[in-house]
């Protein structure tokens, strides 16, 4: 399988209760290197603009207002298939939903307080990666 990179963004709810270290560590755990990382605080223009493809669905302002709302560490992450690996290692979107293991299942507080983010897609990826880093940022 291919070496990818994507895009991974550690959520409000979980720098909050400095889960960060924790979370970093299941990643880690699963093959997945960071090889860039910073903590960051959203304003609502780029927290909108990030997630622009939920524009239309209900929860879109609850979204972009909860990511604004503390500090967030975004990072790439890389390894064999990451993608995919990552939404694995992340669980399911609604952490009643999520498998053992997973960071939603031992983390989340609920379908909107889901501690982590990961790209969905080798598109969403390269745009997302984009959206907050530069080349020379990336460290493999
Ligand atoms: P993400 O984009 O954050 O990695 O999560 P995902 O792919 O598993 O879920 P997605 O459908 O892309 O939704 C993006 C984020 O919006 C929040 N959400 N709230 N209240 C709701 O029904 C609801 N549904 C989704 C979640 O924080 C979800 O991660
Ligand atoms: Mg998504």
């Amino acid at each position: 399988m291919a070496i990818e990179r994507t895009l991974s963004i550690i959520k409000p709810d979980a720098t909050k209760r400095n889960l960060t270290g924790k979370i970093n560590a299941k990643f880690e755990e699963a093959g997945l290197r960071i090889v860039a990382q910073k903590r960051i605080h959203l304003t609502m223009a780029q927290a909108g603009q990030f997630y622009a493809e939920h524009k239309e669905r209900g929860f879109y302002g609850e979204l972009c207002e909860f990511m604004a709302s503390e500090p967030v560490v975004v990072q790439v992450l890389e390894g064999e298939g990451a993608i995919l690996k990552n939404r694995e290692v992340m669980g399911a979107t609604n952490p009643a939903n999520a498998a053992d293991g997973t960071i939603r299942k031992e983390f989340a507080l609920s379908v909107g307080e889901n501690s982590v983010h990961g790209s969905d897609s080798e598109t969403s990826a390269a745009r997302e990666i984009s959206f907050f880093f530069s080349g020379l940022e990336l460290v493999g």
